[in-house]
Formats: structure tokens, C-alpha cells, sequence
């Protein structure tokens, strides 16, 4: 029996071929996820990276893992080290990784084994507008996401830019795994509703788990 409002809101819920929300399945570790991701953002700050056509991002980014996802007038690219400080990126804590590998499976995808975590944060009003992720070397691998913090409604579109995309509201503790045809589907995060979460306040973050190499 649920006492959710929205059946939709308390069930794993397929949303297209190879992807599924899980529903929560990252809250009981939520506490442990934000402590990791401290000293990562210490290291590592989150920044507002520049598009290749010259537009400052409103979600701030930062990574952990062997290779980080960054842009800037060049391009898009996965990166050894942090442009900011020359160093390499924060190892992936093993909070972290065995997380995304257990959401995987889940899934259906044995042996996930992610080398990248981009870590988008959001303030009231950030959005991504609809893309899609193509600057893996492995498209057949999933590429897995966890929200923590204010609730946000995820755009889910086809495979062109124009197929009208359907929005799933994803809140703290969801997970979601994207893989097989979906795995390249456009997508994008509409402008974040002000609100207080009682864990990240006026935040919402995303960590999401790629094989980039
Ligand atoms: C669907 N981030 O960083 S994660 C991104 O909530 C990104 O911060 C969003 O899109 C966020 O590139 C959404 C969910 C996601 C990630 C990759 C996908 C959904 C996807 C790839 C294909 C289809
Ligand atoms: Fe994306």
C-alpha cells in the first residue's frame, strides 16, 4: 500500500526503453553522499564553465572521478585535470561508485564501473536547456543520476531536438538510469523552483555517473 498523492511519484516508474526511475533508492544513504561530497568540493569548487558559444552556464559544475566533463570556448571535453587548478580531479568516493554501480544493476547493467561523476548544482531559477550526451567514448554504457535536495522537473525528450519532451518530476533520493535507446534521447532540467530543502536548503544536486573513457 502507498500514501503517495501520485502513483507515479512513489513507484519505480519506466519512462522509456532502458530507463527506469528509481524512486528514493539513493535516501538512506543520502547523509553519507553529502559528506563525501565535501572534501570534493573543497578540492574542486563548483564553477560556472562557458559554453563553446560564449554563454556562462546557470548550473555550476564541478567532477570527481579519473576524467571531468568541461567546457569552454573550445569545446566540450573530458578532462584528466581541473582547468581551475591544474590538478587532477578528486578520486570518486566509494560512496559514490558503489551507489551508481548498485542503481546500474538494478537496471539491468551488470559491472558499471563510471571513471566520471559531474556534479551540476542548481540555484532557484538554473536550468539546461535540451541536449544530448555525446561526449563519451562508450555510448552503450548507461549513464546513471542522482538527485539530492529541491525537487526539479526533468524534461525527457526523443531523438530529435524537436520531439516534445515529456517532464517527470525528480526529487531527493531519486535515481535514474539511462541506458539502451534512451541513452541518447534529448533532455534538460526546467529553470529550478525556489524552495527550502531541509537537508541542502535552496539547492538542488545532481551527480551523474558516465563511462567517459
Ligand atoms: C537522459 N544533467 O549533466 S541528469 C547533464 O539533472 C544532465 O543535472 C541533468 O543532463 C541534471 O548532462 C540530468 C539525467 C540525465 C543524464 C544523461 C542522460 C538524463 C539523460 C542521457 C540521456 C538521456
Ligand atoms: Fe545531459
Amino acid at each position: 500500500m502507498n500514501f503517495e498523492l501520485f502513483e507515479d511519484e512513489a513507484t519505480d516508474l519506466p519512462l522509456g526503453e532502458g530507463a527506469v526511475v528509481l524512486r528514493g533508492f539513493a535516501r538512506p544513504l543520502d547523509d553519507a553522499l553529502l559528506a563525501a561530497l565535501g572534501p570534493v568540493v573543497e578540492a574542486a569548487p563548483f564553477r560556472h564553465l562557458v559554453t563553446p558559444g560564449g554563454w556562462r552556464m546557470s548550473v555550476a559544475m564541478t567532477n570527481c572521478g579519473r576524467v571531468g566533463w568541461v567546457s569552454d570556448r573550445s569545446g566540450y571535453r573530458y578532462d584528466r585535470v581541473d582547468p581551475e587548478s591544474r590538478q587532477r580531479w578528486p578520486a570518486m568516493p566509494a560512496v559514490f561508485g558503489d551507489l551508481a554501480a548498485r542503481a546500474a544493476a538494478e537496471a539491468g547493467f551488470a559491472d558499471f564501473a563510471p571513471e566520471a561523476c559531474l556534479i551540476n548544482l542548481y540555484s532557484p531559477g538554473a536550468r539546461l536547456s535540451l541536449h544530448q550526451d555525446r561526449d563519451e567514448a562508450n555510448l552503450d554504457a548507461p549513464i546513471v543520476s542522482v538527485s539530492l535536495g529541491l525537487p526539479a522537473t526533468f524534461l525527457f525528450g526523443g531523438a530529435k531536438r524537436a520531439d516534445q519532451p515529456r517532464r517527470v518530476s525528480l526529487t531527493h533520493g531519486d535515481v535514474v538510469v539511462w541506458g539502451g535507446a534512451s541513452r541518447m534521447a534529448y533532455h534538460g532540467v526546467a529553470p529550478l523552483a525556489d524552495g527550502v530543502h531541509p537537508l541542502l536548503g535552496r539547492r538542488r544536486i545532481n551527480l551523474t555517473f558516465r563511462k567517459a573513457l
